[in-house]
């Protein structure tokens, strides 16, 4: 059997990066259908060499389609997700709409990869700082049980879409010619700056996208007592997160060789640390890449069982389409499209 794929978003930024990774993924394709914005029907987008016209992502789209892959908003996830079921597609969701829905799974893979197989046609794909710092964190999670993490995110301007890459761009062409800088995307200048502020502000002084990855984590891991502290950062990079990653340990921890072993062996972990050499992982380098990249392993020498890493990974692809479509092949592989 060949499945037809939906991908709501189809001209974003991650939905052109679904796309992409849809031509490499090994899932059997009979069809692709880009849906999107009435703007945009009649456009026209690559596949496998192909123009495929967009089509309106509205009632009555999704019908014949097994699995729609989303990322289009949370207006259009809440609007358009239970349509798209009822349609009869499984719906895999890169918003942050319904992540945090008890009869959600939200799945990274290589982390919790059983969770997915209850789904009942929703699964919700995690945001991109939770997937690459979970992916790392899940091997010394299994064996020596983190109790807490601190996390600080430097996210990359792609992680907010077509527009603020072009504001990125626009600023730093306007500092080279000595003109003012424009802005309309961020609250303040991107270009050459570091901003401590992604999403809205919550009463507790954390940002969304803060609590994403604490409230996240602990549904991932399924551990409810597991404490993550994190601020998250907005840098003038293209592609690409990083994230400088503390945490605290029940268990004491075997030395850095070992751990630099069990990291490197990981589903989806590349170890790159080799600083004599100045080899680390670094956002320029790692564009349209898979893995999550980790390097800078070191003791916390302050705390009795602490440790530092530094990971970076592609916030379009592992961060969202990549783990999207790697949902959508274990759903296949494992037999569990119809879900419970
Ligand atoms: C960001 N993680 O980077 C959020 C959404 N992609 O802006």
């Amino acid at each position: 059997y060949k499945y037809r794929i939906g991908v709501v978003g189809a001209m974003g930024a991650v939905g052109t990066e679904m796309l992409a990774t849809l031509e490499k993924s090994t899932l059997p394709i009979a069809e692709v259908i880009p849906l999107d914005v009435k703007e945009n029907e009649g456009k026209t987008v690559s596949f496998r060499g192909q123009p495929l016209k967009i089509k309106t992502a509205e009632k009555g789209a999704f019908k014949g389609i097994d699995i729609a892959l989303f990322s289009a908003g949370e207006t259009a996830s809440l609007h358009l997700s239970p349509i798209a079921r009822e349609e009869g597609a499984v719906v895999i969701d890169n918003s942050n709409a319904f992540r945090m829905e008890p009869w959600v799974p939200l799945v990274v893979p290589e982390v919790n990869p059983e969770a997915a197989k209850a789904h009942k046609g929703l699964i919700a794909n995690p945001n991109c700082s939770t997937i690459q710092m979970l992916v790392a964190l899940k091997p010394l999670h299994d064996r020596y049980k983190i109790k807490r993490i601190v996390v600080a995110t430097y996210q990359a301007v792609s992680g907010t879409g077509l527009l603020a890459i072009e504001e990125l761009n626009k600023q730093v062409e306007a500092y080279i010619l000595g003109k003012e800088l424009p802005r309309s995307v961020y609250p303040h200048q991107i270009a050459f700056n570091a901003l401590p502020h992604i999403d809205s502000f919550l009463e507790n002084g954390y940002t969304k996208e803060e609590m994403k990855m604490f409230n996240e984590t602990r549904k991932i891991l399924d551990d409810p007592e597991i404490m993550v502290s994190p601020t998250a950062v907005r840098i003038p990079v293209f592609r690409c997160h990083s994230e400088a990653i503390n945490i605290e340990t029940e268990k004491p921890l075997p030395e850095i060789a070992e751990i630099v072993q069990i990291l490197d062996n990981a589903p989806g972990v590349k170890v790159i640390d080799d600083v004599q050499n100045r080899e680390y992982p670094m956002p320029v380098y790692l564009k349209g890449t898979d893995k999550v990249y980790v390097g800078r392993i070191r003791k916390d020498f302050t705390v009795p069982h602490g440790l530092n890493l530094w990971v970076v990974a592609d916030n379009l692809r592992k961060g969202a389409a990549l783990n999207a479509v790697q949902i959508a092949e274990l759903l296949v592989e494992k037999n569990w499209l119809k879900g419970e």
